[in-house]
C-alpha cells in the first residue's frame, strides 16, 4: 500500500459545551488541514480525537463528517479499534462502506490481554472487515507492549499492512524496519520525527500536525534528503513548541490554537472527563500561538 505513505494529522475534534460534536468546527479543522497544512491524510478516531470517550453513534457521526468534508482530496484512515470487538467490526464495516482508504485498530486494552488474545482480536477484525488494517500500538496509554515476535505473527495476517508506532523504543523500531520491509510503519511521536524518519518510517501520524504541519513536512523532507542539520534545527524549534503545549495541556492547547486559526467564535470544548481549558491556560495558549504558529 505505497499509496498510504505520508504525513497524517491525528484529527482533533471540537465539542460543544454539552459534550456533543461541534460539526461546523470539525469541518473547519478538516479544511484547515487540507488547505493550509497540506497534509497527505487524516487519522480519524484516534487518541487525539478523544475517541475512547465517545459512544458508537458519535464515532460514526465523526467518520461521516470527515469523509463528507474531505471527499477524495486526501487519504483517510479510520481508527475503529475498541475493547468491544463487535463495535470495532461494526465501525470497520461502516467506514469501509464510506470508502475510507484503510482502517486502524488500537490494541485491546484495560484487561491485561495476552499475546494470543491480541492476535485473535486482529484476526477476527480482519476476517470480518474488507479493508486493510494498520495496527495502532501505543503502549504508554494501553499498557500493551508488543515485541518483534508478536508483530511477526500479526503481519502474517493477510489484511494487516502496517503499524502506527507510538513509542520511544527506537531499538524495536530499527528491528521492525529491518525485518518487515513490506509493512508500512508510521511514527506516532511528533517530537521524535527526526530519529523516526532516519529509521526509514513510511510516514507519520500526529496531533501537532493539525497546527504545525508545514514545519513537520520540512523535517520529514530534510531527513530524507540527508540534511540532518536542517532537520534538527526545525525539530528543535518544533519541540520548543511541543513542550510548551504539553506543559499547558495537550489537546486543550491544540484546540485553542485551532479555534484561533479557523476563526471560530465558538469555544472548542474537550469531552468530559477531560478538563476544560482555564483562563490561565488560555493566556498561555495565546502566547504559544503568537510565538510559534501565527
Ligand atoms: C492519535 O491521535 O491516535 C495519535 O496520533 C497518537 C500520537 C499522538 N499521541 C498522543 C497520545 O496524543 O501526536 C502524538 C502526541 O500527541 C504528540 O507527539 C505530543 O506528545
Amino acid at each position: 500500500r505505497e499509496d498510504l505513505k505520508g504525513l497524517y494529522s491525528a484529527l482533533l475534534v471540537p465539542f460543544n459545551e454539552d459534550g456533543s460534536v461541534n460539526e461546523e468546527g470539525l469541518r473547519k479543522i478538516i479544511r484547515h488541514n487540507i488547505d493550509r497544512m497540506n497534509i497527505d491524510g487524516l487519522y480519524v478516531g484516534g487518541s487525539s480525537g478523544e475517541n475512547f470517550l465517545l459512544g458508537k453513534e458519535e464515532k460514526k457521526q465523526i467518520f461521516e463528517i470527515a469523509k463528507d468534508e474531505a471527499k477524495d482530496q486526501i487519504k483517510l484512515i479510520a481508527q475503529i479499534g475498541s475493547s468491544n470487538i463487535y463495535e470495532a467490526i461494526e465501525l470497520g464495516k461502516f467506514v469501509t462502506d464510506l470508502a475510507y482508504d484503510a482502517i486502524s485498530a488500537v490494541t485491546p486494552f484495560y484487561y491485561r490481554f495476552n499475546a494470543d488474545e491480541v492476535y485473535n482480536y486482529y484476526k477476527e477484525i480482519t476476517e470480518n472487515v474488507e479493508n486493510d488494517l494498520i495496527i495502532y500500538s501505543i503502549p504508554l496509554l494501553t499498557g500493551v507492549d508488543m515485541g518483534i515476535k508478536d508483530f511477526e505473527r500479526l503481519f502474517k495476517l493477510p489484511r494487516i499492512v502496517g503499524v502506527k508506532y507510538t513509542s520511544a523504543d527506537f531499538y524495536l523500531l530499527e528491528r521492525l524496519r529491518k525485518t518487515f520491509k513490506q509493512q508500512l510503519i508510521f511514527s506516532g511521536f511528533d517530537e521524535m520525527l527526526v530519529p523516526a524518519v532516519a529509521n526509514n518510517v513510511d510516514g507519520a501520524i500526529g496531533s501537532t500536525y493539525n497546527v504545525n504541519g508545514i514545519r513537520s513536512r520540512q523535517i520529514f523532507d530534510a531527513v530524507k534528503s540527508n540534511d540532518l542539520q536542517k532537520a534538527l534545527e526545525i525539530q528543535n524549534l518544533t519541540n520548543d513548541f511541543i513542550s510548551a503545549v504539553l506543559n499547558n495541556g495537550l489537546y486543550q492547547t491544540l484546540k485553542y490554537i485551532l479555534q484561533r486559526e479557523v476563526k471560530s467564535d465558538k469555544q472548542f470544548y474537550s469531552r468530559k472527563p477531560m478538563a476544560q481549558i482555564t483562563e490561565e491556560q488560555k493566556q498561555e495558549a495565546e502566547n504559544i500561538y503568537q510565538k510559534f504558529i501565527k
